[in-house]
């Protein structure tokens, strides 16, 4: 795809956007903002598109905001970059109806760590360091972190983690519920690949009104869930991938979801 900070490409049925700012560790500039949240539409829009995989270039994950770019900004253009650079890519990643995966190896600093955090599962490599890196800077946590971090870790793990801004390794991510897989190093991209694969063969539909669910199920109250898990089942019930669930089940046979 035409896009010069982000490599977007589809490989069975996963959508992988591939941040390309190695060089800065992947940091955020406005362009990379710009290009990161086409790329998620691109993917969202793509019907042969059943997962997305998020990764890193180079040596990391992401380092968070260009601090370079942000040193001249002014409170007000800080409030202007959080609103227009990160707020509509959390969101988005949010409302894609597909199973989105980050795979982070080495650092995942500030907003970084925040674009991992809004993902809907996160795998990380044996050296993968997460940074909630605002506070050293003298910056509060933005693009969803102080969201995400309590919801996922616990209050005062988040706490801690925001007010120390302390480095937190792979095995502790694992621990503390940070992270969904750790694997080793050299296995880092087929590992993720492959989750996302079998994450892309799955009933993609059902997929993503469980997405829903579940974030919803973590906001709203009982009664509100109950009928809206009701209304997506009726829909869920009325997919192909469905039928094939059941139909391989009476045959004894893994299902063949077409995402339908
Ligand atoms: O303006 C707004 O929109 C406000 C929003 C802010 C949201 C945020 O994300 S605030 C948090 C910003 N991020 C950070 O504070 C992290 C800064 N980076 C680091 O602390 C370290 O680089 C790491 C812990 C991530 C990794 O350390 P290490 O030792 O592995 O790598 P390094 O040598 O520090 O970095 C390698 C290069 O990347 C280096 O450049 P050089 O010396 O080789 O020319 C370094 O300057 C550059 N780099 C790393 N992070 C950033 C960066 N350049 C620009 N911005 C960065 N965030």
């Amino acid at each position: 795809m035409g896009f010069e900070t982000v490599d977007v490409y589809v490989e069975d049925g996963v959508g992988i956007i591939r941040l390309q700012r190695p060089v800065v560790l992947n940091a955020f500039n406005q362009q990379m903002g710009r290009e990161l949240y086409q790329a998620l539409k691109i993917v969202e829009k793509d019907t042969s598109v059943r997962a997305v995989l998020i990764m890193g270039s180079g040596r990391a994950f992401c380092a968070g905001q260009d601090l370079t770019d942000a040193s001249a900004a002014t409170a007000e253009s800080l409030a202007d970059a959080v609103r227009e650079r990160y707020l509509p890519i959390i969101t988005k990643m949010r409302h894609i109806r597909k199973p989105i995966v980050a795979a982070v190896h080495g650092a995942a600093a500030g907003a970084g760590a925040s674009l991992a955090l809004a993902a809907d599962l996160r795998v990380a490599s044996e050296s993968a360091v997460f940074t909630l890196a605002f506070s050293k800077i003298g910056l509060v946590p933005d693009s969803g972190a102080s969201y995400f971090l309590p919801r996922l870790i616990g209050v005062a793990r988040a706490m801690e983690l925001v007010l120390t801004a302390r480095p937190v390794k792979s095995a502790e991510a694992l621990q503390i519920g940070l992270v969904n897989r750790v694997v080793p190093d050299d296995q880092f991209e087929t590992e993720s690949l492959t989750w996302a694969k079998e994450l892309a063969k799955g009933a993609t539909k059902a997929l993503g009104w469980s997405k829903e669910l579940i974030y919803q199920g973590s906001e709203e109250d009982l009664l509100y869930i109950l009928e809206k898990e009701a209304q997506f089942q009726d829909e869920a019930g009325h997919t192909s991938d469905f039928r094939e669930g059941i139909q391989a089940f009476l045959e004894k046979r893994a299902s063949s979801f077409t995402g339908q």
